[in-house]
């Protein structure tokens, strides 16, 4: 979920008017690669990989094709191959080249040979496996077509050899092998496993009946330990696409009713998919895609859906006389308290809007989704008069938690949002008043909170330290959450107002007094169990702020080494194992060197702290983003959740610290 800050920094382009050039074809690719897919940083790396599989997963939408595999190989390329028909390989009529040369030479030029079907799938920015070839110091495509073998390479975006036919297929279908160029990926070109896989399995739910592998090559199987796996595989497959999307989300939450609610239609023309599942929590966990690409900023199809919800629901409540002795008032965010959703359209001439483009637009899809989400909805409550009793009580619950969450909400509301006034005692603020300059350090411990007060920046750096744990907001109902003195604190501090009568959690990001929230904890289990409280808290409750880029980690440097032999030694800090191995070989080896290993953030003195963690010049900052939402929400559940075995065995598969304290 993090990346360093400097990709934040390569990936905000400014452009503007005078700055744009025509510039011809895949140059203009290179040249502004963050225009094309997004950022030049892990992000961006990992699109590429999207952007092929796009292609083949149009294949498959087309009917042509249904076995995808992504390869990790060795060297951090990427294979991608599908058993489709192969891009054609003949004569290009209007560009006197190859078709296949076309596809893979000119921006855009993909979409254009799949007359009749309409482009269903698609890149967030669409701009199709040109762009891959471009950003790539190599590029192989295999066609197999016609009982032939074809093959041509190309370096940066231009051929290096001819359309070649290297032997007899006996079957069809295309691959793609790309290697990322470091010149344009200078952060870094090494891919994430967990990352393409995320990916790929939702993809594979989202696409029903497709199968979609992920190999990686770089794993070997370790010799000296029998029950390591032989290869480092995982394949995806879905029958029944979307309802078992929901069950794979809520796989950590007890269900409210026995099945997920579940639509197909393409009744008006525009194909809708939506599976539905209440669950005993609080948060509403609504997920809802166009053409495969995650729409997190919303859009028609989520109003839509919201709408026929919560009127359906209602209608429903009220023709059965369940609401005559309720005296609160439901409002629309009731209808989604604990429930999980997944909602999919395919739009043929999608327009994306707001900050990210990922908001559809597209006025006709609201009333598609409402019509279609009432009319199953109706028929379900008819036929399962027991679970729609249990939807309509927790609605009715959820009103009632409300009222008192909305108590809570305006203390906060009262507190928080005046600058200056009435500001937290633990808070040390900064003197600038310019949010874009500031930034608030939230540190757990009063001990550490010292220590960073004193070895802070005072003019733009502000320090709130944490007393105990923050409250697991995962397992809380609402207005305990307002009620927490810590999260107060929080919203106090950022000076951030909470809640319209429409959604209780929109923020009002005008007043924010930070443009930098950095979480400084322990490089330990502790430390590592504290950010994930606070993201968690984030996550559910001021998501807009990760969104917005505003929220990091701090990195503190596990060890301190120094040569044993010099009075007043250069003190070398080390942030990962390797690096310390490395230092201590340079310095003369082990028995040269003196080790401290940092348990705490407590254990640095003032200048240490400020040095390594905090100041600009030095630090190191991850930059939280949502790479996959789904599959954050799956995790958050899971790892906040009530069952232990699945949280200790992520645990025990992604920690980085577990073995630290061992
Ligand atoms: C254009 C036309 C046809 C297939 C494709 C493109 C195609 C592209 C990709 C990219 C990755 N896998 C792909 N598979 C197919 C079909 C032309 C025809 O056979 O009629």
């Amino acid at each position: 979920m993090s990346e360093k800050e400097l990709n934040a920094n390569a990936s905000s382009g400014n452009y503007n008017a005078e700055s744009i050039q025509v510039l011809e074809g895949l140059e203009a690719v290179r040249k502004r690669p963050s225009m094309y897919i997004g950022d030049i940083g892990e992000r961006g790396l990992h699109h590429l990989v999207y952007e092929v599989v796009d292609n083949s997963i149009d294949e498959a939408l087309a009917g042509f094709c249904s076995n995808i595999s992504v390869f990790i190989n060795e060297d951090n390329s990427i294979t991608v191959t599908d058993d489709g028909r192969g891009i054609p390989t003949g004569m290009h009529e209007k560009e006197h080249r190859s078709a296949l040369e076309v596809v893979l030479t000119i921006l855009h030029a993909g979409g254009k040979f799949n007359k009749g079907s309409y482009k269903v799938s698609g890149g967030l920015h669409g701009v199709g496996v040109s762009c891959v070839n471009a950003l790539s110091v190599y590029l192989r495509a295999e066609i197999h077509r016609e009982g032939k073998i074809f093959v041509q390479e190309y370096s940066k975006g231009k051929p290096t050899t001819e359309v070649t036919v290297v032997g007899d297929a006996t079957d069809t279908g295309t691959t793609i092998t790309f290697k990322p160029d470091p010149e344009i990926f200078t952060l870094t070109t090494v891919y994430n496993y967990d990352i393409l896989a995320a990916r790929l399995r939702e993809l594979a739910f989202l696409n029903k009946k497709v199968r979609l592998s992920i190999t990686d090559k770089r794993y070997k199987a370790s010799d000296d330990e029998e029950d390591t796996p032989k290869e480092k595989k995982q394949v995806f497959y879905s029958e029944e696409g979307l309802k078992e999307f929901v069950a794979y989300l809520d796989g950590n939450r007890t269900h409210l009713t026995e099945s997920p609610i579940y639509l197909e239609t393409d009744k008006t023309g525009i194909p809708i998919e939506i599976a539905m599942q209440y669950n005993t929590e609080y948060s509403e966990n609504v997920h809802s895609y166009v053409n495969n690409i995650n729409t997190i900023e919303g859009g028609t199809h989520l109003t839509g859906f919201r709408g026929g919800l919560t009127s359906t629901l209602k209608n429903y409540a009220d023709k059965q006389g369940l609401l005559k002795n309720v005296k609160v008032e439901i409002s629309p965010d009731d209808f989604r308290e604990g429930l999980t959703a997944v909602i999919s359209v395919k739009v043929a001439e999608p327009q994306f809007e707001g900050q990210t483009k990922t908001k559809l637009g597209n006025a006709e899809v609201r009333s598609a989704v409402s019509k279609a989400v009432s009319e199953a909805l109706e028929n379900y409550l008819e036929e399962n008069p027991k679970e729609a009793r249990k939807i309509v009580d927790k609605v009715i619950l959820a009103a009632q938690a409300r009222q008192a969450a909305r108590k809570a909400r305006e203390m906060v509301q009262r507190k928080s949002g005046m600058s200056g006034v009435g500001m937290p005692d633990k808070l040390a603020d900064c003197s600038d008043r310019d949010p874009a300059k500031c930034e608030l350090f939230i540190v757990e411990g009063d001990s550490a909170g010292g220590t960073a007060k004193e070895g802070r920046n005072r003019q733009y750096q502000a320090i709130l330290p944490l007393r105990g744990k923050i409250l697991n907001v995962e397992k809380a109902m609402e207005h305990r959450v307002f009620d927490s003195d810590t999260i107060r604190n929080i919203y106090t501090a950022l000076g951030v107002t909470v809640g319209t009568e429409e959604d209780s959690k929109a923020l009002n990001l005008s007043k924010l007094r930070y443009h930098k929230i950095i979480i400084m904890a322990d490089a330990d289990v502790d430390g590592a169990h504290i950010t994930t409280l606070i993201l968690t808290f984030f996550f559910r409750y001021m998501i807009d702020l990760i969104k917005n880029g505003y929220v990091y980690c701090a990195t503190p440097p596990l060890y301190k080494v120094e040569k044993k032999s010099q009075k007043e030694p250069k003190p070398h800090y080390c942030w990962s194992d390797d690096e310390k191995d490395r230092i201590v070989e340079e310095l003369g080896g082990i028995n040269n060197v003196r080790i401290q290993r940092y348990k705490g953030l407590g254990e640095m003195s003032q200048d240490q702290l400020a040095d390594t963690t905090m100041d600009p010049q030095h630090r190191i900052l991850r930059k939280v983003y949502i790479e996959n939402a789904a599959e954050a929400d799956r995790i958050f559940s899971m790892l906040m959740g009530d069952d232990v075995p699945p949280r200790r065995e992520f645990i025990e598969q992604h920690a980085k610290y577990a073995n630290i304290d061992a």
